[in-house]
Parts: C-alpha cells; structure tokens; sequence
C-alpha cells in the first residue's frame, strides 16, 4: 500500500512529504499511522540535523479529511477528542519536541489542521501562492493542532482573533508581513530554499541548535529571571562543549569550523 507520509534520509536531512496529493494532503487516520512511522524513524535516526515538512503536488495539506467525518442522520458522530489524544496532538507535540530544526515547506493550501501542521514547524518558508486558513468555526469547530496556542504567540491577540474567528484566508505575502510564517519565496524557488536551509543546519553545532529550541520553548512560559537562568546553566554547558571550542578556534584562525555531530 502507498505511504501517505513518505519519509527520504539524506545523509543528516529528513524530509517527510505528505502524500495524497489528489485530496490536498488531507489528513486520514492512515496518514496518521503513517506519520507516526516516519516519526519513529526520525526521532531514533542517529545524528539527524534537519527535518523537511512538505505536501506533495499542489498543497501542503488541507486539513482533516471531512469525508472520514461524515455520516448518516442515525451515525454516532465521531468521537473527536479521541482522534485528536491519538492523531493530531501527539504529532504536533513530536514534532515540538525534536531536538534539530523542523522546516516547514507550504507549497500550497494549509487549511484547518495543516496550517495548524506548518505552524509546528521552527521555521516556516511559503511559497508566494500559499494559502493560510484557520476556518475550523466555519465547520462548528473550534481551531486545534496548537493553534489557539501558537497564533496569539506568533501574531498577537487581534490578528489571531480575526484569523481564527473568521477563517480568512492569508496569503504567503500577508503572512509573513504578520509574524505567522518566516519567509516567503517565489514557488519555484520553495524546494530549493528549503534544501538550503536544511543543508545549512548540517554544517551547524547540534547541541547549540537543541539548546536554541529548548529555551525559545521554554520563553512561552518562563518569566524574565527563570529565562535568564535557563540562558546562563545551559550557555556554562555549552562552554565547555568541543563544538564551542572549535568554534572559536575556527574564528580566530579565520577558517570555516567543522562541528561534530553530538547533541
Ligand atoms: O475531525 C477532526 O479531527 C477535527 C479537526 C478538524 C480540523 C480541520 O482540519 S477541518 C478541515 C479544514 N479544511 C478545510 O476546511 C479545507 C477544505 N477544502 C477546501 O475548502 C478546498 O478543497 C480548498 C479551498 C482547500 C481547495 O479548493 P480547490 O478548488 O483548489 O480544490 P478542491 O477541488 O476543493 O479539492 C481537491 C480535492 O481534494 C477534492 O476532491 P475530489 O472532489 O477531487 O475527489 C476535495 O474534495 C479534496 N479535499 C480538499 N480538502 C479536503 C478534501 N477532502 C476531504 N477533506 C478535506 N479537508
């Protein structure tokens, strides 16, 4: 059977592209099953640096597939809060919780619960033609994935308000202007920048990039004087790593530095 969530290990670089192309990479309790595969892979794959979230064929992912939600006048509903304890919160909080940058790849649509997808990502890189949408109260539902934890933390109370309230859709442009996303490139170019960003974390220190994501993670909840503690064990730790080492050493011989691959 197909894969719904193909998984390619390039050297340090994971890539997981999404794969229902025909349905906009809408979410099914098989792609679930296949994204927790893949995941198994990458969290145990030795010295991974990157990982690369991305749809295949013209969207990223178009959010939970409503035929699986449909029934008839005398069908039970389905009981969502299970699917999403099984499915949608562990992946988000897998994803979270990787310890090397996570890249999100918006290629198209990110609706409903696969714009909640992208947004788990460290970075997110969009092509110009995407498309943003938190239109989950226009389905009587309220926004899931971490959206209503990560829009007011991205964009602020009132942009998140509007967007999660109304379900507007956002383009590439108007999403970046907003804080939602990182960058946005040309279409054609959105494979290649994020090879390239991928590319870059693999030349990088992999306990300095762990570190980076554990305290901007832990900022969201930490006030000043427990970030500034935070900052100060794990910065002692990192002082006395090899990576820190060579990266001065690079810096005063005036040459590229060669980092290890220990976390
Ligand atoms: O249950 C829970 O787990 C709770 C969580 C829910 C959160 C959610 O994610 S709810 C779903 C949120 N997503 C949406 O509301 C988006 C629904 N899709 C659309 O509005 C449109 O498809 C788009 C605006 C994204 C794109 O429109 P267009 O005209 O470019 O493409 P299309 O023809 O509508 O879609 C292509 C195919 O994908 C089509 O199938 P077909 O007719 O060719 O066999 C369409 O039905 C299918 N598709 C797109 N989105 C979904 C979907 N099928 C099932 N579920 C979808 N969400």
């Amino acid at each position: 059977m197909t894969t719904l969530a193909t998984l390619d290990i390039d050297g340090r670089i994971a890539r997981i592209a999404l794969n229902r192309p025909d349905k906009l990479n809408a979410f099914t309790a098989q792609m679930h099953a296949d994204l927790r595969f893949a995941l198994d892979t990458v969290e145990t794959a030795p010295a991974l640096a990157s990982l690369v979230i991305i749809g295949a064929g013209r969207a990223f992912c178009a959010g939970q597939d409503l035929t699986e939600r449909a029934r008839g006048p005398d069908e039970p509903a389905v009981d969502i809060g299970e699917t999403l304890g099984r499915d949608m919160n562990p992946l988000i909080e897998r994803i979270r919780a990787l310890p090397f940058p996570v890249i999100a790849a918006v290629n198209g649509v990110a609706a409903g619960a696969g714009a909640s997808l992208a947004l788990a990502a460290d970075i997110v890189v969009a092509g110009r033609s995407a498309k943003f949408s938190f239109g989950f109260c226009k389905i009587g539902l309220m926004p899931d994935g971490g959206a209503t934890y990560s829009l007011p933390r991205l964009i602020g109370p009132a942009r998140a308000g509007l967007l999660a309230l109304t379900g507007e859709t956002v383009s590439g442009e108007e999403a970046v202007a907003m804080g939602l996303i990182s960058r946005v490139v040309d279409d054609d170019a959105l494979t290649d920048e994020a090879a390239r960003l991928a590319a870059y974390f693999t030349t990088q220190p992999p306990a300095a990039l762990a570190a980076t994501k554990r305290a901007l993670a832990a900022s969201l909840s930490n006030d000043l004087a427990a970030q500034l503690e935070l900052e100060r064990l794990t910065q002692q730790r990192l002082g006395f790593s090899a990576d820190y080492a060579e990266g001065v050493s690079a810096f005063v011989s005036r040459r590229a530095p060669v980092f290890g691959t220990k976390r």
